[in-house]
């Protein structure tokens, strides 16, 4: 099954000049990120109090909660490195055919394997700011070993004049996300998107599928269904590497 699904992931990837890769979590297992959703997911540990810890006004009111979680998955994945599906992905843009890649991913990863066209609209850990935006750092070993103890970091132990809490350059709910404009312009150019390690379920990414054009193919490679299974050209319900190990690419 697994083989006759990559043979027409091939015969599609060769017949397309502008593909958008539309990536999650899943993308980053292998990586040894957990998902939020899928069955290993953080949502399933125990004692993982969920969404709420990436809500906006949660982390006005206490941002220690955010941190006390974040800085456990921090420091387990302290030398994470890209996995083959990134590399699949790097291989994709190498070859002329992948355009970009939009990601919901914070991790980092996609830039790390060396996409250049790279739309993070969950943004990333790349700089950590103040509520009000008046001040903001760059993400270097300090503010991270703070981060990965637990800690809240503080704008006055970033060289800030305030103690206000500093928070990474990452989407909470509650805030806008970053880029959408542009990935819904590149949707709409795609002549094959590729759907890999999303369960397709959170806004406004879960919409940008179905802005693609009448002649756009859609392809989802997930371990679980999506709610665009019934309309894909292609569903793989396999593992990312190895679907993508298959089509010996990376
Ligand atoms: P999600 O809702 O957790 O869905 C992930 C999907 O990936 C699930 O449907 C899984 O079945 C599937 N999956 C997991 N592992 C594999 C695998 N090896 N092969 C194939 N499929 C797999 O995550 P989404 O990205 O859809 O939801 C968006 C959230 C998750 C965004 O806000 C992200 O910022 C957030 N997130 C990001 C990371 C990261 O940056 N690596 C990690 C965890 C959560």
């Amino acid at each position: 099954m697994l083989y006759e699904g990559t043979d027409l992931l091939m015969e599609l990837i060769s017949k397309s000049k502008y593909i958008v890769a539309l990536t999650g979590a899943g993308v980053s297992t292998s990586a040894g990120i957990p998902d939020f959703r899928g069955p290993q997911g953080i949502y399933q540990q125990p004692g993982f109090p969920g969404a709420m810890i990436f809500d906006i006004n949660q982390f006005r009111q206490d941002p220690a909660i955010f941190y006390k979680h974040i800085g456990q998955l921090l420091s387990m994945n302290k030398d994470i490195q890209p996995t083959k599906g990134h590399r699949f992905l790097k291989k994709l843009e190498e070859l002329g055919k992948l355009k970009t890649v939009v990601t919901q991913n914070i991790d980092g990863l996609h830039k790390m394997a060396g996409n250049s066209y790279v739309i993070e609209i969950h943004g990333n850990f790349e700089s950590f700011y103040t509520l009000d935006m008046k001040f903001h750092v760059e993400t270097d070993d300090v503010i991270l070993d703070c981060v990965r103890k637990g800690n809240v970091p503080r704008a006055c132990d970033f060289g800030g004049e305030t103690d206000e809490p500093l928070k990474p350059n990452v989407v909470f709910f509650g805030e806008a996300v970053q880029g959408l404009e542009k990935a819904l312009t590149e949707v709409q150019k795609a002549d094959l998107i590729i759907c890999m390690g999303t369960s397709l379920r959170v806004y406004p990414v879960a919409q940008l599928p179905s802005y693609r054009n009448d002649n756009a193919k859609l392809v989802i490679i997930n371990l679980e269904p999506t709610p665009y299974d019934n309309e894909a050209n292609l569903v793989i319900h396999a593992d990312i590497d190895e679907t993508v190990e298959t089509l010996k690419m990376v």
